[in-house]
């Protein structure tokens, strides 16, 4: 998230930060987003229960007073609903930390490694109603080294993720949905 918003800052891009939105009221990332003078909301999941449809319907009122045309999922947890979804079909983009389609959903890196796997990654997709299986916009690769655990293997994907998703959105907001492949 960092990441995008740094590269909005940065002068020649065709997107800039209009809100940065956390279904966590303590992620970090809200402080430091609103240090770079970006509005930031939370909407805490928890008081919802299960009922997501009421959770989304919260969130979504400081992200449609903020006017977005692009939506972007950085560590964002929690399986949205088709209506969320295709109130914003076309225009939300997710960054999972595999090479899609292989490891949908949870635990990525720890399943990569049983797997026995060589390369690892990161993905941009589209956010479609089915989770991580929306159009890919574009990869990164890295090797699986000797002695990686999920975390050491998390921490070299991460480096990719940082320069993975900037480079995609900055052409997706330029309207060319071609994949980017680092
Ligand atoms: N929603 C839709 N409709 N489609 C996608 O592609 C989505 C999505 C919501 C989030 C991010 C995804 C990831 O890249 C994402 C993609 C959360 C879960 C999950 O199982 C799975 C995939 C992703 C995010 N969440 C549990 C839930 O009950 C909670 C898990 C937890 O809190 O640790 O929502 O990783």
């Amino acid at each position: 998230m960092l990441a995008l918003l740094r590269d909005m800052a940065s002068g020649d891009h065709p997107a800039q930060a209009v809100l940065v939105a956390s279904n966590d009221p303590g992620a970090a990332g809200l402080a430091r987003a609103a240090a770079l003078g970006v509005a930031v909301a939370a909407v805490d999941h928890r008081p919802f229960g299960g009922d997501r449809a009421a959770f989304e319907a919260a969130l979504l009122e400081p992200i449609l007073a903020a006017r977005p045309d692009i939506l972007c999922l950085a560590g964002f947890m929690r399986v949205l609903t088709p209506a969320f979804v295709d109130r914003f079909a076309g225009r939300m983009l997710n960054i999972h930390p595999s090479l899609l389609p292989k490891y949908p959903g949870l635990h990525t890196h720890q399943r990569a490694l049983e797997a026995g796997d060589a390369e690892a990654g990161c993905t941009v997709h589209e956010v479609t109603p089915v989770l991580d299986a929306g159009p890919i916009l574009g990869q990164a690769r890295v090797p699986v080294l000797a002695g990686d655990t999920a975390d050491t293997l998390a921490a070299r994907v991460l480096v990719q993720e940082h320069r993975l998703y900037p480079a995609v959105l900055r052409r997706f907001a330029a309207g060319d949905r071609t994949p980017v492949f680092l």
